[in-house]
């Protein structure tokens, strides 16, 4: 099947026990060219039925298989062989996102993707370095602890990072010894297919690694209440991150860890560079056409450096290229699909009806797909909707502050607590901000750096557990304590 621009899509079948297969029901769903609003395929829609029988492989090949068994040079060995195979198919990788989501192509071929293939690495290197502990306790007693993959691991996934999200979930967990069932989001199953593929080509053994397509409420459902999954891991909203937990709690009280929606703050203090910080703030809410859980879509400016902080965020917003994400040029392309599209045009509605002030944007670009102008607003209460609630699309809340305490107090009102930036060249300032604000990852003079080897996860609403790291590792690992009396054993 050949899609737009060319790209050809090769695996539209679920990936259960190594083999792509059509759904039970025989159901296909059609997944769309956010550029345009055409379909690119017809996905196999996988239901409760195709979970279970996912499930059931996924439980097998941990229960019986050599995956968990195997020794970690071993998993390693095939995990980079894995990751070779992502660089050699980054174009097709980064093709399938751009069309399925609408994602520049250039950052998907040379961001992206190649992160993604650096992260199957990192915990390929990870995967010979599981140990335990050899603990004191008593004269009488001697005592070590295991660390064991925590079992089945279902991956529920968004549709904003289709090819990073598959591999921070993933990754991490195959380096555990997990096997696992990843439902991608019905916008984006393309990459996720894709990459099941080159899994098989680098020796994932079968049952290992499922990927079942299909819809949150019942796809989704079925995987985060199955009573064979051990853990489930989440991206997404809050909304749906309430589900999974209840789910989880009333099936098997399954492990739940939940990367959910935010309202990230970035701070601009008096002594930055003005037009470096116009530059961070725009790349902060545009990157991703703003659909990005730690978009800086509140952005808070000292009194001294205001008026001219606005004008040249406005210049700029004016200048950013819009279309085509195919095109080397553009800057943002369209919102993933109708619903998203719409939803961020009627926050931009209610912005203009609370009475906040529209400095630029706030239209639709061109006739046909989801594409929407940067938008900003000024004069801004901090009880507004457009304040307070996760737009996920290219419109940011722009406001005045005077003081440090008033920043502070500013940022952390929010029931969100994902990430935060701060510009700043005073040393104290950067210190005491960064302690204050209730955020798992703060970003001083800088914003988007993540690294594989950095813990990434919310406070507050915006959930709990890690992504990335050593931390995220260990999501996937449970800690048998094993005890044996030292001398006089009676056995
Ligand atoms: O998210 P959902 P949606 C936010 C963002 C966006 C809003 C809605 O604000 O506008 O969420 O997007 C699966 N049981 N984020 O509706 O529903 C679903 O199929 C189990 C922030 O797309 O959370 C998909 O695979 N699973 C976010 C995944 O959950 C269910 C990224 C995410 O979809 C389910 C995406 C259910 N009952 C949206 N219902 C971030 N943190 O980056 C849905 N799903």
């Amino acid at each position: 099947m050949s899609g737009p621009n060319g790209v050809s899509v090769k695996f539209t079948d679920l990936f259960i026990n190594g083999h792509f297969v059509p759904s039970v029901s025989g159901k296909r769903f059609e997944t769309i060219d956010p550029r345009t609003g055409e379909v690119i395929a017809r996905i196999s829609e996988g239901d409760k039925e195709d979970i279970d029988m996912a499930v059931t492989a996924a439980r097998q090949a941990f229960d019986y298989g050599p995956w968990p068994r195997l020794p970690g040079s071993e998993r390693g060995k095939i995990m980079m062989k894995w990751a070779e195979l992502i660089d050699e198919n980054a174009e097709e990788l980064a093709a399938l996102d751009a069309m399925d989501a609408g994602k520049l192509y250039h950052m998907c071929r040379n961001v992206e993707v190649p992160s993604a293939a650096n992260t199957m690495r990192y915990y390929a290197g990870a995967a010979d370095k599981i140990h335990g502990e050899v603990l004191k306790m008593s004269r009488e007693f001697h005592a070590y602890t295991l660390a064991e993959p925590v079992g089945v691991v279902g991956h529920i996934i968004p549709w904003n990072f289709p090819t990073t999200m598959f591999y921070i979930k993933v990754a991490p967990s195959l380096a555990a010894g997990c096997t696992l069932v990843l439902k991608p989001a019905e916008q984006t199953p393309l990459s996720a297919l894709f990459s099941a593929h080159l899994a098989k080509l680098a020796g994932i053994p079968d049952g290992v690694l499922n990927v079942v397509p299909g819809f949150g409420p019942t796809a989704g459902a079925a995987l985060s209440s199955h009573i064979h999954v051990d853990a489930v891991s989440f991206t997404g909203s809050t909304q749906t991150g309430r589900k999974i937990m209840q789910a989880a709690a009333l099936s098997n009280l399954k492990q739940v860890s939940l990367e959910l929606g935010g309202k990230s703050p970035l701070i601009i203090f008096d002594d930055a560079d003005v037009d470096k910080a116009a530059d961070l703030a725009l790349l902060g809410i545009l990157y991703n056409k703003g659909e990005v859980c730690v978009a800086s879509s509140r952005v808070f400016v000292q009194e001294g450096i205001y008026d001219e902080f606005e004008k040249k965020l406005v210049e700029k917003a004016k200048a950013w290229v819009v279309g085509d994400p195919f095109d080397p040029k553009v800057q943002q392309g369209p919102q993933v699909d109708k619903e998203q599209f719409e939803k961020v045009l009627s926050y931009i509605e209610h912005g203009k009806r609370e009475g906040a002030t529209l400095l630029t944007g706030g239209k639709t670009v061109g006739n046909k797909g989801y594409f929407i102008e940067p938008t900003i607003f000024s004069n801004i209460k901090e009880d507004m909707l457009i304040a307070q609630d996760e737009i996920f699309g290219p419109v940011m809340a722009l406001k005045k502050f005077k003081t440090v305490e008033e920043a502070i107090k500013s940022a952390n009102n929010t029931k969100y607590g994902l990430a935060a930036g701060i510009v700043t060249k005073n040393l104290d300032t950067a210190n005491t901000v960064s302690r204050s604000i209730r955020a798992g990852t703060i970003w001083i003079n800088c914003y988007f750096a993540f690294g594989d080897d950095v813990p990434f996860g919310g406070y507050k609403m915006s959930g709990f557990g890690k992504d990335h790291g050593l931390e995220a590792l260990h999501k996937y690992l449970q800690v048998k304590s094993v005890v044996t009396p030292l001398y006089n054993s009676p056995w």
